[in-house]
């Protein structure tokens, strides 16, 4: 099987922008900001999916000695690839630096761990390349570890849960139904400096296509390394349609028709932390306490790295309220405040959105740009909520979520907010309304909706610039509609044609498209409870599942394969991401603290009237994922009256072995958050039926 690698465009394009030659602003808000930026010029970053590594193919061998005619039918085989991880000296774009003369504006050299490739620019490094791979391939990534090695990990004998061995590394696909164990997704082996590693994962035929992510998960350097832009997207395509009696892939449906392009954007957010230090106290270099102008800085001659989570009196370049301090930009595929180009108003476009950062929530939202709005040279991450109050006016757009962490939903759910925690993904179909320039915005979140229980002030992530075409002024979804019944029409096998047609007029449902079907009451046979604690009164302060951090070597759970377990999901201590591999899981239910289901589609969640609406949990019910946000009010862990109650419920399916589960916050797993589980063979089937040996 061939597929044709797309043609490069070249990534960097640093016109001046007119707009800079503007005269100061007038509102007093952006004074300080506008004087800054008078003289600036503001690259232009042009967003581009990132590259596609380059895979080399060799459809299977068919076992015969009869030569296969050549207009055979291409067959699933391997798809051979590589990545090195090593450190790459690069730059990123950071709009407050401070130049020379007093301007604001320009690239800080950093020096970060990086995947490169076949296909990975090296000029901007730090994003992973894509991987693209087809249902029924067996995929060999060998994974080349290039790092120098690093002595205090061969001898580290101390707790496992702080985080060590930074150039120690595996890989993780993350959200892929595939075998956890030996060659497979396997994130208990470390492949540690100068070591290679083969990496064989048998895409089943059976495969959901979707949006899925990799990274590196070798326990004590996750955050670090995920964090320095270690994180791609992997794609699985899909070219089944479905059929009378089978499901299909939602890529069919959006095939290009002459009529719609369906243009894809792959956007891989991520919060590169860097910092500079300072040679004699090793600490990270601020601005001055007085001086409101961005938290992190790297003078001329600096290089920004990430080498450290904690220091001597607590956080350093990971913890709570770190990101906002470091006053860093969410970056996309490498590039800060990049310009999408190449939109049409009227024309439906595919994101696939991935939050590949460690710990900040992103809101994503879209307004209209004004058309007399300045560049960013000089804009501050804490001027970014006065930027968007006066550039980005108007209503937010609506728009729609087709898949959630890469798998169909039964129907498109409407949104102007699509809330990511780390490690989520959404498919959402855009359709801009009209000729223009849009913001691409990360809103701020009720409190208890984020990482740190505070709300965030509001980011800029980019701009879209969007060209000539029919203007949307009426109902998006009835637009939609027309415009995907249309796809339909095109795309889909006779048999199966009126079905979806009917289906898409009947509220936008895409049942021809879900790849799993539902888990009902009746199927269930166990259950899993978990709870997450970060218990403050132990020293060090201890990140708990079920009471206890990670142990190496302890087995936590053993769930029988072929169960069907329904799990129950709580935070006694502030909020966390839940993941857990091999298996996704479906939402039967997110109940607040005073029992109310909040995940049906329009439920209004104000934490029982205790905070401003959460746009995260209405719209999940029945909705597959494998990653999400387990909800806790506060920070009391001894009041129960701040828990959400989750619920949902998940088949251990083909694949047995050992892997685990744990809070998507990295760094929370990096220090203990995690725990280790296993699927066996039922007892008395021969198989391993106990945890602990
Ligand atoms: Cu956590």
């Amino acid at each position: 099987m061939t597929v044709p690698i797309p043609a490069r465009t070249p990534r960097h394009d640093r016109r001046p922008r007119s707009a800079l030659l503007h005269a100061a602003l007038a509102s007093l808000i952006l004074c300080a900001w506008a004087k800054s930026s008078a003289a600036q010029q503001d690259p232009i970053r042009a967003f581009e999916n990132p590259p596609l590594l380059t895979i080399e193919r060799r459809a299977m061998q068919p076992l015969t000695l009869l030569a296969v005619p050549a207009d055979a039918p291409a067959q699933a085989g391997e798809a051979v690839l590589d990545l090195d991880v090593e450190y790459v000296d690069s730059e990123i774009w950071n709009p407050a630096k401070k130049n020379d003369g007093g301007s604001f504006g320009g690239y800080d050299a950093v020096k970060l761990r990086a995947y490169r490739g076949k296909g990975v620019d090296p000029d901007a490094p730090y994003v992973a390349p894509t991987i693209e791979v087809f249902p029924g391939e067996t995929v060999r990534l060998t994974l080349n570890n290039r790092l120098p090695t690093d002595p205090g990990c061969i001898s580290w004998s101390e707790d496992a849960n702080i985080p060590h061995c930074f150039n120690g590394t595996n890989m993780h696909t993350h959200g892929l139904w595939v075998n956890p164990s030996g060659n497979g997704d396997n994130v208990l082996i470390s492949i540690d400096p100068g070591a290679s590693f083969q990496y064989e994962y048998n895409i089943p035929p059976d495969h959901p296509a979707g949006t899925f992510w990799y990274h590196p998960h070798r326990h004590g350097s996750t955050a670090l390394q995920v964090s320095s832009g270690m994180a791609g997207a992997l794609i699985i395509r899909g070219e089944r349609p479905p059929s009378t009696n089978a499901n299909g892939d939602i890529d069919v449906l959006l095939k290009p028709t002459a009529e719609q392009p369906f243009r894809e954007r792959v956007l891989v957010l991520q919060q590169i932390q860097y910092a500079c230090r300072d040679q004699k106290t090793g600490r990270i270099k601020t601005e001055p306490a007085t001086d409101d102008e961005g938290r992190w800085v790297c003078d001329k001659d600096d290089v920004g790295r990430i080498e450290r989570y904690a220091g001597p009196s607590g956080p350093d370049q990971f913890g709570p309220r770190t990101w906002e301090w470091s006053g860093r930009y969410t970056s996309v595929n490498g590039h800060v405040l990049p310009t999408f180009k190449g939109a049409k108003a009227g024309q439906v476009e595919r994101w696939r959105v991935i939050h590949a950062g460690v710990r900040d929530t992103i809101n994503l939202q879209f307004r209209k740009r004004a058309a007399d709005a300045e560049g960013f040279a000089g804009l501050k991450a804490s001027d970014n909520d006065a930027y968007i109050d006066r550039y980005c006016p108007g209503d937010p757009l609506d728009f729609h979520l087709i898949a959630a962490d890469g798998l169909t939903m039964a129907a498109a759910m409407k949104t102007e907010n699509a809330v990511l925690q780390p490690g989520y993904r959404w498919d959402a179909l855009l359709v801009f309304r009209e000729a223009g320039e849009y913001c691409v915005i990360d809103d701020a979140a009720p409190a208890a909706g984020t990482v740190n229980q505070a709300t965030p002030s509001r980011q800029l992530l980019g701009v879209v610039e969007v060209g000539e075409g029919p203007k949307v002024s009426g109902d998006m979804t009835a637009y939609l509609t027309g415009r995907l019944v249309a796809a339909a029409e095109a795309n889909m096998p006779a048999p199966v044609r009126a079905k979806v047609v009917d289906e898409l007029r009947g509220g936008l449902k895409l049942t021809s498209f879900v790849p799993h079907p539902d888990i009902e009451e009746s199927e269930v046979n166990g259950a899993q409870y978990l709870v997450f604690n970060i218990d403050v009164s132990q020293q060090p302060v201890q990140f708990q599942v079920n009471g206890r951090p990670f142990e190496q070597g302890r087995v936590d759970r053993v769930l029988g394969l072929g169960g069907v377990d329904e799990w129950t999901l709580q935070s006694e201590f502030v909020s966390h991401p839940f993941h857990i591999h091999v298996n996704p899981f479906q939402i039967v239910e997110i109940l607040d603290p005073n029992g109310k289901d909040v995940s049906a589609a329009g439920a209004r969640d104000d934490g029982g009237g205790r905070t401003k609406p959460d746009l995260q949990y209405p719209g999940l019910k029945g909705v597959w994922k494998d990653t999400l946000w387990v909800k806790n009010l506060g920070n009391d862990s001894n009041d129960p009256t701040l828990r959400y109650t989750l619920v949902v419920r998940t088949r251990y399916q083909r694949y047995i072995g050992d892997f685990v589960l744990h809070c998507h916050i990295l760094d929370h797993e990096d220090q203990g958050m995690m725990q280790h589980i296993r699927i066996a063979l039922p007892g008395g089937h021969g198989g391993a039926a106990h945890g602990r040996h």
